[in-house]
């Protein structure tokens, strides 16, 4: 049984720093304001909307057409993929990126300090007991602990599907990954390293391996970038719909995809994780802004 909001706000609720309210779908968000930024999340799905340094602009997109029903992903913020990406081999009635971010999360700890404040939610996903804890301070870190609670080893795909703000994907360029081979998810291809900057010329859908660099987004007409740094994560996937994939998309607008991209901190395909019996994995993402 969940928690009502007067039962989340009387337990976790620290005055002008952490409240709990319903928005206008009824789903229960948790709003966090301290001597960095703000921001907040949804218990639907663990999902954070919104991180915004003070003094700076909202590092997210939300489509302007997104959904917050209980049955359906939020498109924007970070949904979760877990315990698979995209979809399920051999099952094509499983929800696409798995069920973590269609499930109400259990609220269950705040932790308020000098260095911002810290949400931890909870979620059982038999035979997984997962911990998503999300910092809110000078940097966003979220960090997704996935216990293997059975007596025999499981394998699970992870990926913190963050949705990143541009003022113009035209124009914007991805470092980091210049050195890593890709498979083109629109292709199916495998491609080698291509040492350049991945800029969007056209619908972009590709999974890059065995990497462990720290990504930059460089949004040039904004004159900012943000810095995505990884703990035991070895895939990153590059997304953006570009003009068709958009229009098919209902819960997207037809004109947002320059305003946005994907760059998602990962385990997926060869990079799955196997977990032996009452093991642990951790997955970490952090999202720093900088000016350039
Ligand atoms: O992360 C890229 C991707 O796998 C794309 O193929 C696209 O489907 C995107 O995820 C969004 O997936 P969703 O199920 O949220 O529509």
């Amino acid at each position: 049984m969940n928690a009502t909001l007067d039962q989340l706000s009387d337990q976790f609720g620290i005055a002008g720093a952490v409240q709990f309210d319903d928005d206008k779908n009824g789903l229960t968000r948790v709003k966090v304001c301290n001597a960095f930024c703000r921001g907040s999340a949804f218990l639907h799905g663990a999902h954070v909307c919104s991180y915004c340094p003070h003094g700076a602009d909202e590092l997210f997109f939300v489509s302007r057409n997104s959904q917050f029903q209980n049955d359906k992903p939020i498109r924007g913020g970070v949904p979760i993929c877990f315990p698979w990406f995209g979809s399920k081999s051999g099952d094509d009635q499983a929800p696409s990126h798995g069920f973590a971010r269609l499930m109400n999360w259990t609220f269950m700890e705040v932790l308020n300090d000098g260095e911002g404040t810290r949400l931890v939610f909870g979620v059982e996903l038999d035979p997984f007991d997962v911990r998503y804890s999300v910092s809110f301070g000078s940097a966003l870190t979220m960090s997704l602990e996935i216990a293997n609670r059975s007596s025999s080893s499981q394998t699970f795909e992870a990926a913190l599907h963050s949705y990143f703000r541009l003022q113009n994907a035209r124009t914007a360029r991805i470092t980091g990954l210049e050195d890593s081979r890709f498979t083109d998810q629109l292709q199916a291809a495998e491609h080698d390293a291509t040492g350049q900057p991945i800029r969007f010329e056209e619908e972009t859908d590709r999974i890059y391996h065995d990497n462990s660099s720290v990504i930059g987004l460089h949004d040039t007409d904004a004159g900012r970038k943000i810095m995505i740094d990884r703990q035991g994560s070895s895939s990153v996937v590059v997304w953006n719909p570009w003009i068709e994939k958009s229009k098919r998309m209902e819960d997207f607008g037809d004109d947002e995809w320059p305003s946005m991209c994907c760059i998602e901190t990962a385990n997926v395909r060869g990079s799955a994780i196997m977990v032996e019996p009452k093991q642990k994995h951790a997955m970490s993402a952090i999202h720093r802004l900088e000016s350039v």
